[in-house]
C-alpha cells in the first residue's frame, strides 16, 4: 500500500489527546502509548511510516498536556516515530473546554442525547480559548510544506483559526463521532453553531466515517452558512473544501497475527477453562451512556428468561473500561450497570454458574485478544457510535473464521459489516433472539459471514483510511477554478454545438447580472452583453425575469434577445412589441373533462363541477373503499398529460381541482416550448421562481441552478460569474466553427 504524497514534508497531527502519556521517570520523562480508537488508528499509521522513519519524517503531534509537564525537557518528548508538543492551559479553561463544552455538550448532543447536554456560555468561551491555545502551539511549529491534520469534536474551531493565521496552510480535519442531523445541530445557539461550522470549514479536506454524517454536515452548512456545493465540494469565495466519508478502520494484519501468538492462545484457553468451556459472549467498552450497556444487559436477561435450556451453558464476559467516572452522570451509569449485573446474576445464577462475569477495568492487549478469539459471540450494542473499532478488531482477530458478531445498527461500522447480525439495541427481544441465533448458528454460516467481513476489513485497513484521506488533498483546489460546476461542460458544449434549434432560458438577477444592493443598479457586464448578443444570432436567447418591461428593455437595448417580464406575464420578441401572455384560454377544459368523466362513471355519487376558472371532481358522496387512491390516480393522470397551457392540479378535501396556472416562469417556459421543437435547451437561474421554469422543461434539458440551496435543477454553477464563463465557452465554440 502506498503511503503519503511526498509533496508534504511533515505531518502535524492535532488532537485533544496525545497518543502517549508523558511520564516522569527517575531521570526526566518518557513517552508511553495510550489506547483508544483514534490512537489505535493513527498509531497503526505511524507504525507504517516508522518502517521508513528518519528524523525528518517523524510525526509531530500536538495535544493537551498536563500542567505538571510544563518543565519537561523537550528533548525527552519524542521517540522514534513522534515528536510530542503538549499544549498547556489554565485548569479552569481546560475544565470548561473539555469537561464542559466538549464532554457535557457536544458529546451527548452529537450522540443524540440532548437531554444530557449542558449549554453554558462560559464553557463556549473556554472552548474558544482552548482552541486558541492549540493555535498558538501550532503557529510556533508550522512550516511551509506541512500538512496539518486536526482531529475531532474538541477542536472544531481550530481549522479556521489556522486558516486565518496562515491562509496558505494545508489543513485536514477528521470528525470521529457521529455528525447528527440539522434538527440536533439546531439546538445549539445560533452563534455557536455558526462559529463551529465556520471553524471546521477552515480545513481543505473534511472527513467523516459515513455518508450519512457527510450529508448531515452538508445540510447544516447549507442551512447555517448558505454556501454553494458542487459535488463533494463546498465552494467558499476564495477556495473550496472537499467533504467526504472515510470510514476509519484497523490494522487487520496486526490483529490477525497477534491473535495467533502463544500467550494469546494460552490466555484464551485459560479463560475457557475457568469458565468451564461454556459458550462465551464478550463485550468491552468505555464506561459511557452511548454504548448501550444497560440495554445490552436487558437483552441478555430477556434471553436467559426465555431460553432456560441455555442456563448454565453460556457466560457473558462484560468488561467496562473506566472512563470519565469523576462525572456524576458516569458514576450514576456505573452504579446502574453494577446493580443490573447483580440483579441478573442473583436472578439466574447458581452456586456453580455466574451468568455475567463483569469487570470494571482495562484489559491488556493480550487479554483483549484472548477474549476476542475465545468468545463465541461479540455483543456490540451502542446506542450511537461514530464507527466502533472493537467490532472490527474482533473480526480481524478471528483467523479461525468462527464466532458471531452481533452489532447495533446505530454504529457507523454497521454500514460496512453487513454480515453481522444487525440489531437495534433498544429492542430487547431482538437482542435476545440474536444471542440465541448466534449461539446456535451452524459453523458453516459462521464461516460464511466471517469470511465476508474479514475480506472487507482486509481490503479496508487503517492504512487505506489514512491513504485515502491524504490523497483527497489532490482534489483540493487552492485557487478558484475558472468554472466551478458539476455540469459535464465538454459534453454540454458539444451538445450545444451540434444542435440546430437552440433555446437558452436565462434568469436576470443573480444569473446574468450580479446581485447588488440597489436593484436599479443591476446590470450585466459588458462581456456578458457581447456574449449574449453573439449567442442570440444563432440561438433563441430568452431573458426571463421578474423585472418590469421598461427595465428589461432599457438593459438589453440593441441586443436581439427575447424578453420576458414580470415572471411570465409579458413577452417581447426582437423587433416586436410586448405581448401579454394569455392564460385565460379554455382549450384545456374539454381534455380535462374527458379525463375526469370515466371516474364519474365508475364512482356513483361523484360529479364534475364546472366553475368559471376551474373544473372540479367531487367524490365526497362516492362510497368506494379505495376512493382516495382513485383520486390520486386521477391527479397523477392529469399531471402526466400535456395541455395547451400549464395547469395547476390540486388535491383537496374530497375534491380534485384543475385550474389554469397563474403566470410564472414555468408558464412562459411552457408557452415557448409549445411554439417550436428544440433540440438543445439550457435553463439557468438562481431564484426560487426559476424552479417553476426547471420543472416545465423536458428531463433531457440542461437545467442549472446558480449558487446555494435546494433545487430541482440537474446541475449547479457555484457563482454568478460562472454563468458568464459558461456562456463564453458556448460562444467560443461557435466562433471557432465560423
Ligand atoms: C471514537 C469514536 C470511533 C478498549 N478497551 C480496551 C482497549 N480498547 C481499545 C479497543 C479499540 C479502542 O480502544 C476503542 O475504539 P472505539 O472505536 O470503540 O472508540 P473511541 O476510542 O471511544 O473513539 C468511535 C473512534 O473514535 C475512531 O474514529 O470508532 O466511534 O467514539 O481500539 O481495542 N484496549 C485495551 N484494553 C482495553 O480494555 N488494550
Amino acid at each position: 500500500m502506498q503511503t503519503f504524497k511526498s509533496s508534504f514534508t511533515r505531518l502535524l497531527i492535532v488532537s485533544y489527546r496525545l497518543p502517549f502519556t508523558i511520564q516522569q521517570i527517575d531521570v526526566g520523562t518518557e513517552l508511553r502509548q495510550n489506547s483508544g480508537g483514534l490512537v489505535s488508528a493513527v498509531l497503526s499509521m505511524a507504525e507504517q511510516m516508522g518502517q521508513r522513519a528518519c528524523s525528518t519524517t517523524k510525526i509531530h503531534w500536538v495535544g493537551h498536556g498536563d500542567t505538571s509537564l510544563e518543565q519537561a525537557d523537550p528533548a525527552t518528548l519524542e521517540n522514534d516515530t513522534f515528536v510530542a508538543h503538549p499544549v498547556f492551559m489554565d485548569e479552569e479553561v481546560h475544565n470548561g473546554f473539555y469537561y464542559g463544552f466538549s464532554n457535557d455538550l457536544i458529546w451527548p448532543l452529537f450522540h443524540y442525547f440532548p437531554s444530557y447536554a449542558s449549554f453554558k456560555e462560559t464553557d463556549f468561551q473556554y472552548y474558544q480559548q482552548a482552541n486558541t491555545r492549540f493555535l498558538e502551539e501550532l503557529t510556533a511549529l508550522i512550516e511551509p510544506g506541512d500538512l496539518v491534520w486536526i482531529h475531532d469534536f474538541q477542536l472544531m474551531m481550530l481549522p479556521d483559526m489556522v486558516r486565518q493565521a496562515m491562509p496558505d496552510a494545508t489543513i485536514g480535519y477528521f470528525f470521529h463521532i457521529p455528525f447528527p442531523t440539522y434538527e440536533i445541530v439546531k439546538l445549539l445557539p445560533r452563534t455557536w453553531r455558526y462559529l463551529l461550522l465556520k471553524g471546521i470549514l477552515g480545513a481543505d479536506v473534511i472527513g467523516f466515517h459515513t455518508t450519512d454524517y457527510v450529508q448531515h454536515f452538508l445540510q447544516s452548512v447549507s442551512d447555517v452558512l448558505d454556501l454553494p456545493m458542487i459535488g463533494s465540494r463546498i465552494v467558499l469565495p476564495d477556495r473550496s473544501v472537499v467533504v467526504k466519508d472515510f470510514p476509519i478502520s484497523i490494522d487487520f494484519h496486526k490483529f490477525n497475527e497477534s491473535s495467533q501468538e502463544t500467550d494469546v492462545v494460552n490466555t484464551g484457553e485459560h479463560y475457557q477453562q475457568l469458565l468451564r468451556h461454556n459458550k462465551l459472549i464478550f463485550s468491552v467498552d468505555r464506561l459511557d451512556y452511548t454504548k448501550g450497556i444497560i440495554y445490552r444487559l436487558r437483552g441478555f436477561e430477556w434471553f436467559l428468561q426465555h431460553n432456560p435450556d441455555w442456563h448454565d451453558k453460556v457466560t457473558f464476559v462484560m468488561t467496562v473500561v473506566p472512563s470519565r467516572d469523576k462525572i456524576g452522570q458516569y458514576q450514576e451509569l456505573k452504579r446502574e450497570i453494577e446493580e443490573t449485573v447483580g440483579r441478573i446474576n442473583g436472578r439466574f445464577g447458581t452456586i456453580g454458574w455466574r451468568p455475567i462475569v463483569y469487570s470494571y477495568t482495562s484489559l491488556t492487549f493480550t487479554e483483549l485478544l484472548a477474549l476476542y478469539t475465545a468468545c463465541d459471540i461479540a455483543l456490540i450494542t451502542p446506542i450511537r457510535d461514530g464507527m466502533n473499532l472493537v467490532c472490527k478488531e474482533f473480526v480481524a482477530s478471528r483467523h479461525d473464521q468462527k464466532g458471531v458478531l452481533i452489532l447495533s445498527e446505530l454504529a457507523g461500522a454497521a454500514q460496512e459489516l453487513r454480515d453481522a447480525l444487525i440489531i437495534n439495541p433498544t429492542d430487547t427481544q431482538e437482542v435476545a433472539d440474536a444471542i440465541r441465533q448466534g449461539l446456535e448458528m451452524p459453523q458453516s454460516e459462521q464461516e460464511r459471514r466471517m469470511v465476508n467481513m474479514r475480506k472487507h476489513l482486509q481490503n479496508h485497513t487503517v492504512f487505506r483510511w489514512s491513504h485515502n484521506f491524504l490523497t483527497a488533498f489532490n482534489d483540493v483546489l487552492r485557487e478558484q477554478p475558472e468554472l466551478e460546476t458539476d455540469l459535464p461542460v465538454q459534453a454540454f458544449v458539444r451538445s450545444f454545438e451540434e444542435s440546430r434549434q437552440r433555446l437558452l432560458l436565462l434568469d436576470f438577477d443573480g444569473t446574468l447580472a450580479p446581485i447588488v444592493n440597489n436593484p436599479a443598479d443591476a446590470s450585466p457586464s459588458e462581456v456578458m452583453k457581447n456574449v449574449l448578443a453573439y449567442l442570440a444570432e444563432s440561438s433563441e436567447v430568452v431573458v426571463i425575469s421578474g423585472r418590469n418591461r421598461a427595465f428589461l428593455e432599457k438593459t438589453f437595448v440593441g441586443i436581439r434577445v427575447h424578453l420576458v417580464a414580470e415572471h411570465g406575464a409579458f413577452l417581447k420578441k426582437p423587433d416586436q412589441a410586448w405581448e401579454l401572455l394569455d392564460l385565460s384560454t379554455d382549450d384545456w377544459v374539454g381534455s380535462v373533462r374527458s379525463m375526469m368523466t370515466p371516474f364519474v362513471d365508475r364512482f356513483a355519487g361523484s360529479f364534475i363541477e364546472e366553475k368559471e376558472t376551474a373544473l372540479v371532481w367531487h367524490y365526497r358522496m362516492a362510497e368506494a373503499e379505495d376512493i382516495e387512491g382513485q383520486a390520486i390516480e386521477l391527479a397523477n393522470q392529469l399531471r402526466g398529460a400535456s395541455f395547451s397551457i400549464p395547469l395547476s392540479i390540486i388535491q383537496g378535501n374530497k375534491v380534485v381541482e384543475v385550474r389554469a396556472a397563474q403566470h410564472s416562469k414555468g408558464t412562459v417556459a411552457h408557452t415557448i416550448l409549445e411554439q417550436k421543437s428544440y433540440d438543445f435547451i439550457v435553463s439557468i437561474g438562481d431564484d426560487t421562481t426559476d424552479e417553476d421554469m426547471f420543472r416545465q422543461l423536458p428531463n433531457w434539458a440542461f437545467t442549472v441552478k446558480v449558487g446555494p440551496g435546494q433545487s430541482f435543477a440537474r446541475y449547479r454553477l457555484a457563482r454568478q460569474h460562472d454563468v458568464e464563463v459558461l456562456l463564453q465557452q458556448m460562444s467560443n465554440v461557435l466562433v471557432t466553427n465560423e
